[in-house]
């Protein structure tokens, strides 16, 4: 095993907290937000504070804390306070809608919900529908019947000895989503974290205590949550949070001021960051290693960023159900294009529909083999069936590896986009498309935009007498923004008179997609 032995009993909280200060680093900066500083042991402090709040409240070992927060404080001391006292903490997509959330609370039954006030306008319309949920917390101003989270932790002990919980418990979880139906909680254990920060922080960045972490990517997704938390709280660095949207200029700006030594981030917002012209402002020589992750980084991207910062990109590939990046580049071996080669701790199986290996440089479709795998997905047997067979777990990505071990993405083998990182179904964007008056049908499909990183594109059918003018394009994009989360929009759409179907009459996206491809 590539980690250090845990005991049975076993709560992560102690590694990535409660080790700091047995080390001495009581008075070392654990966060950087805006002007504050907070230090290990006022981390530690808010840690306890939440979690005794927690107990106070009558939450009980295993249920759930829904997290929507902001990244901030509050975050980190909610994640490590819920499962200090032994809940199980869900750290929530910031950018959903209120039908989202509607779910996701219901099927996680959550008896308690921790939300950053500019978050709360999406769940005071559903509040009446959330059959479990019992107590809702606010960081910030808090409306009526809600607690004050200051307030509420405020005269708590800042002493809180950990829960008695096992290294196989559930520690916390992750919602993902898939092609059709909702989303999946990935229920990840005790022991995930540290199998991650040990294998790929330590192993393959190097992680160090004199590292200072910046993730782009915020922390309610399995890569942030990594980048921007338990990987610096594992070795005793620093983590800068900024809760705001990630925009270019804003993030040059805390690059700049806070002098970041890891910075992660998504291929997109990289081509975003080189798409601002004037940068004599900004400085990025803190800067050891850069890391992207969340979809494939085209070599342009690697070759623009490497000679405009100076600063190498290691491209990995991670996933919510694996918990962090399993397969990666390396500092100077870096190959632009491919995901790298496996991270320790990690197997890999390239194999046809039938499972059987494929003879090596043959394009397949990659399992994975290694102990952060999520346990199953909660409420959710088919579909943990179909996805972990044994030790390993289908990735539903296709893959190749050369000659030299380097592994070279191919694509997915279902339908879903990444987008900015995040997943997209197009079967989603398609039922809302279709719910607009004027839509007879429709389909979705990635196309490539001049970054060549993956966005949605609707081929849609007018209904009966409809004019097709740009008026209509631009309402449709709008309609679909303002239903769903917004980075699930087209950002082209077409009008077809009809699309290709099967002699069933299903919609074949692959002809779409051919036929995209045969114009370039
Ligand atoms: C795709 C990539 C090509 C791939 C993630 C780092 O993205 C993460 O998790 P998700 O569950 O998505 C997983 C899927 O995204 N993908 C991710 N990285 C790459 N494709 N090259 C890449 N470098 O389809 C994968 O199956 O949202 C990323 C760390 C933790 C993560 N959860």
């Amino acid at each position: 095993m590539a980690v250090p032995n845990l005991p049975d009993r076993y709560n992560a909280s102690t590694t990535f907290i409660d080790a700091n200060l047995e080390a001495g680093r009581g008075t070392k900066a654990a966060i950087l937000y805006g002007d504050q500083a907070l230090t290990y042991n006022d981390v530690a402090a808010m840690v306890n504070r939440t979690g005794n709040a927690l107990v106070k409240l009558g939450v009980q070992m295993e249920q759930r804390v829904m997290l929507l927060l902001l990244d901030s404080p509050e975050f980190v001391a909610s994640f490590f306070g819920a499962i200090r006292m032994g809940a199980v903490p869900i750290p929530t997509n910031t950018l959903l809608r209120s039908p989202d959330y509607e779910y996701l609370i219901n099927d996680s039954r959550a008896v308690a919900l921790i939300v950053s006030e500019p978050l709360w306008a999406n769940i005071e319309p559903i509040r009446a529908k959330l059959k479990w949920l019992k107590h809702v917390i606010v960081v910030g101003k808090n409306p009526e019947g809600t607690l004050n989270y200051a307030d509420w932790i405020k005269n708590e002990s800042d002493q809180l000895t950990p829960a008695d919980t096992l290294r196989d418990d559930a520690c916390f979880w992750l919602y993902s989503s898939g092609t059709t139906g909702f989303p999946k909680g990935a229920v990840h254990l005790q022991h995930d974290m540290v199998y991650c920060a040990e294998n790929y922080a330590r192993g393959v960045l190097n992680i160090n205590e004199n590292d200072r972490t910046f993730s782009v990517a915020k922390l309610f997704f399995a890569y942030g949550l990594g980048n921007g938390l338990y990987f610096p709280f594992y070795v005793g660095g620093t983590t800068i949070l900024y809760p705001n949207r990630p925009e270019p200029k804003p993030i040059y700006e805390v690059v700049t001021k806070f002098k970041p030594t890891l910075f992660f981030c998504v291929p997109t917002a990289y081509a975003g960051l080189l798409a601002v012209e004037d940068t004599a402002a900004y400085n990025l020589s803190s800067v050891r290693l850069c890391v992207s992750a969340g979809e494939a980084l085209p070599k342009a991207l690697y070759d623009k960023w490497l000679s405009k910062w100076e600063v190498e990109i290691l491209d990995g590939i991670g996933s919510t159900e694996i918990l962090h990046i399993f397969i990666s580049n390396r500092a100077k071996e870096a190959r632009a294009g491919s995901s790298g080669k496996l991270v320790p701790g990690y197997e890999a199986r390239v194999a046809d529909e039938n499972d059987q290996a494929l003879p090596q440089g043959e394009v397949g479709n990659l399992l994975i083999r290694g102990d952060s795998t999520c346990a199953y997905y909660w409420n959710k047997h088919s579909r943990t069936k179909e996805t972990i067979v044994g030790e390993w777990i289908r990735t539903g990505d296709k893959y190749m590896i050369d000659n030299d071990g380097y592994f070279w993405y191919q694509g997915r083998s279902d339908d879903m986009l990444k987008v900015g990182g995040i997943w997209v179904s197009p079967v989603e964007v398609e039922a809302t498309l279709i719910s607009h008056p004027s839509v007879l049908e429709c389909a979705v499909i990635g196309l490539m935009d001049k970054d060549e990183l993956i966005k949605p594109k609707a081929y849609v059918v007018l209904k009966q007498g409809v004019v097709p003018t740009p008026e209509l394009e631009s309402e449709l994009k709008v309609f679909v923004k303002d239903k769903i989360a917004p980075y699930k929009y087209p950002r082209w759409l077409e009008f077809v008179n009809e699309l290709p179907k099967t002699a069933t009459g299903k919609i074949q996206r692959f002809r779409l997609r051919q036929a995209e491809a045969s114009k370039s």
